[in-house]
Formats: C-alpha cells, structure tokens, sequence
C-alpha cells in the first residue's frame, strides 16, 4: 500500500494540459513573458489582490524580490519569525541583511507585533511575517508597528493563496506578499511563485529584478537575476485556477472529520482559524503533547505527516551562533508540538477517520504511560 503523504500536488486535467503543451509548440514561445505568463499574472492579481502582481519562477525568488526592490539599508536588520520554513530566513541573508527573530503568538503561531517591539533597532528596516499554514498574521498590530517605527512590511504568504481577512485579499495587507506556488501549494504551477504589490516604485524594482535589470535592449536599469517563469509552468497554473477550489472544499470535508474525531482528547489541539478571515486550507495542523510518538505511531501505519517547522530556524547551523532558541519560548512549544496531518483530495473520509483514531490512542497512551509514572 502506498504511503499517505502530507500533501499531493494537484494536477490539471491532463487533456487540456496536452492541448495547450500542443498551442505552445506552435507558437514556440516558451518563456520571457509569454501568452500564458501574461493571462495568469492578470488573472492572479484578481485572485489575491494588491496593486500590482508579479510572477516569478518559485517562492523564494519572489520573497528576495519583495525584500530587494524596498531598497532597504544594506546590512540593515529584518525581523521576523523562528517558526518558518528555510526560506524566510535564507531570503533575508542572501541579500546581505540580518534576520533578527522575534517570538510569535501562542494560538495562531504567527510573529507577534509585540514581540516584534522589543527588538526594533535604529537599525531595522523591515518586518517580514509569516502567515504560517495560511494563518492570517495580526495585519492591524503589525501594520501599527511598522508605521509607528517607519518599517517596511512584507508578508511571506506562501501558504495564504486565496485567504480574505476582514473582506479583504491577503496581497492587500503590507508593503509586499510574496507567494509559493511549489508543487506542495494548493495553488501549483510545479515550480512558481509571485509577489503582491502595493506601492507602484517597489514593483517596477521587481520587475527589473526578476529579468537581470534590463528594461529595453538599451537600457539596463539594475542588478537581476533570472525569476523568469516559463510557459509551461505558467500553463499549468492557469488549468490549475480552474481546479483549486474543488480542492479547498474536499479538503475542507477532510477537516471535519479530523475536528470532530479529535474534539474527543482535550491533549490534541485542532487549527483555531480567526473568524475575521478565511482558510487557505493549506496545511491541517494539530499540536500534541509527545508529538514524536504521535509521529511514529502513524508511521507506522504508512502514514507520513510532517513537523513543519521543526526545526526552528534559531537552531540551524546557519543561525544558532547568533541566537537562542530558549528566547522564543512560543516558538519552541510550537516546534515541539505542530504536527501537519495528511490534507488533500488523496485522502479519503474513511482515511482521515482512521489518521484521526490513530492520534487520539496514542496522545492517549502518552497520558496513560505518563500518569502512571507519576
Ligand atoms: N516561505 C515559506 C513559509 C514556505 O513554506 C516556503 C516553501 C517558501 C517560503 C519558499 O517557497 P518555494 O521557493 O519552495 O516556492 C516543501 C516545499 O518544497 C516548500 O516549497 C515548502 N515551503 C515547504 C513547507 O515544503 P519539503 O522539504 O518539506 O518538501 P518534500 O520534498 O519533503 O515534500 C513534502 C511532501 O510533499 C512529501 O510528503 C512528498 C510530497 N510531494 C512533494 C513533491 C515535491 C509530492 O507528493 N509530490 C511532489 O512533487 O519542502
């Protein structure tokens, strides 16, 4: 029997994905802002708003590109959070900043605007927040911050396509939110990423950015890269724009029957969504007491979740010189505890009933093991 994963890219229709493979060998445009780039950067803005939107070839691109084209103090101080995947950090220090961490929030494990006071230097630029699992950040605390201390703001959104806080598409909120659109995502293009503007300066920067500077062929404005994305995968986002909201609602499905198995154990916590907003049905995380158990026990039966995000970014190699874990002390009962159940049209109810009854025995076995030691 084949394992159970995490997550399942979602595919388009394999038709129509030959059909438009077959438009694209006509044309023989194959990237540098082609047909297909061109519909779905319009057709995405629509969907997660901002002033102006930019594709880019995956999420890490396009959150360098966010954080580069604010033009902030080289060598100047980002914070933002432990509790994230590499890329968050990786993307400051690449840039030649400093990531500062700051602790998050104990319920929606999100950087706290609090938090984030303390380590405001005459040195900061910038506050990069993570909507981690599509949690929505506190966007009001953080904005308050940020203005209050003349910040930039920028939203690593790579798990929040298509999440409306207050009415409002998550690309509104900030400087900048940049977005993973990785074969994980529930949006995929297989490789992509985009980033949501909303000052009209910083986007042109990231256009410039995203194609090595150049503006004409006898203008180079600026140092770039290549954040090009091709037709193909281009392609593959505009059918996958037809397809992801039928997968946001069978996960949605899975997710009930997950809450109300595990609503039986007071042990295991379910995902508290803040009412003002809407779920990316991105990730189902659960936090319980002996999560490495938890873990062991549904992989034992073939079950394969995730610990995202374990490790904390503190205790990388990269990082740990500069900073103490024991300084974040949300972060690391997150860390120790988030446990991303298997959540995509894969799964069927009948499988998450059973993931579910796996849980709940053995966070009840951790107590019973613990009480009797007591
Ligand atoms: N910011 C945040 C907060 C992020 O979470 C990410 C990426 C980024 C920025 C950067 O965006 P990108 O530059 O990646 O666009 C995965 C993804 O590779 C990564 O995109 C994602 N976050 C991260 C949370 O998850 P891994 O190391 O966990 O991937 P891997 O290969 O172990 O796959 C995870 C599960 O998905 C496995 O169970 C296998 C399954 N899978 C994976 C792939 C690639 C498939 O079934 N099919 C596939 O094609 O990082």
């Amino acid at each position: 029997m084949s394992p159970i994963l995490v997550t399942r890219p979602l595919l388009p229709d394999v038709d129509a994905l030959c059909q438009g493979i077959r438009d694209i060998y006509d044309r023989r445009i194959l990237t540098n802002n082609g047909p297909n780039h061109q519909e779905l950067e319009r057709r995405l803005k629509g969907v997660l708003g901002g002033r102006e939107f930019i594709l880019f070839n995956n999420g890490t691109i396009a959150l360098m590109a966010a954080l580069s084209a604010l033009s902030l103090e080289p060598g100047s101080e980002v914070i933002t959070t432990p509790f994230t995947f590499a890329a968050t950090a990786h993307a400051i220090t690449l840039l030649g900043l400093k990531p500062v961490f700051a602790d998050i929030d104990p319920t929606y494990m999100t950087l706290s605007p609090e938090a984030v006071e303390k380590y405001i230097t005459p040195r900061t630029s910038c506050i990069l927040a993570v909507h981690v699992y599509g949690y929505p950040c506190d966007t009001t605390g953080l904005q308050r911050v940020a203005t209050a201390n003349n910040l930039a703001l920028v939203y690593d959104a790579a798990h929040a396509f298509g999440t409306v806080v207050d009415g409002r598409h998550i690309g509104e909120f900030g400087d900048a939110s940049a977005y993973s659109f990785h074969a994980t995502k529930l949006f995929s293009t297989v490789e992509g990423g985009g980033v949501s503007f909303n000052r009209s300066d910083p986007a042109m920067r990231a256009r410039d950015y995203r194609n090595f500077g150049i503006r004409s062929e006898d203008h180079v404005a600026s140092v770039g890269l290549n954040g090009k994305m091709s037709e193909l995968h281009a392609l593959v986002g505009l059918l996958s724009l037809d397809a992801y909201q039928e997968e946001m609602a069978q996960r949605a499905r899975i997710g009930e029957v997950y809450r109300a198995i595990l609503a039986n154990s007071d042990l295991v916590k379910c995902p508290i969504f803040p009412e003002h907003a809407t779920s990316s049905h991105q990730y189902f995380p659960i936090r319980v007491p002996g999560r490495e158990s938890v873990d062991a026990a549904l992989k034992a039966q073939n079950v394969l979740a995730r610990r995202y995000f374990h490790p904390l970014v503190t205790d990388y190699d990269c990082y740990r010189q500069d900073f103490q874990s024991s300084d974040y002390p949300n972060a690391v009962a997150a860390g120790a505890e988030a446990l991303c159940l298997p959540y995509h049209s894969g799964v069927t109810l009948d499988d998450a009933e059973r993931i579910a009854r796996v849980v709940i025995e053995s966070v009840e076995n951790i107590s019973n093991l613990s009480s009797k030691e007591l």
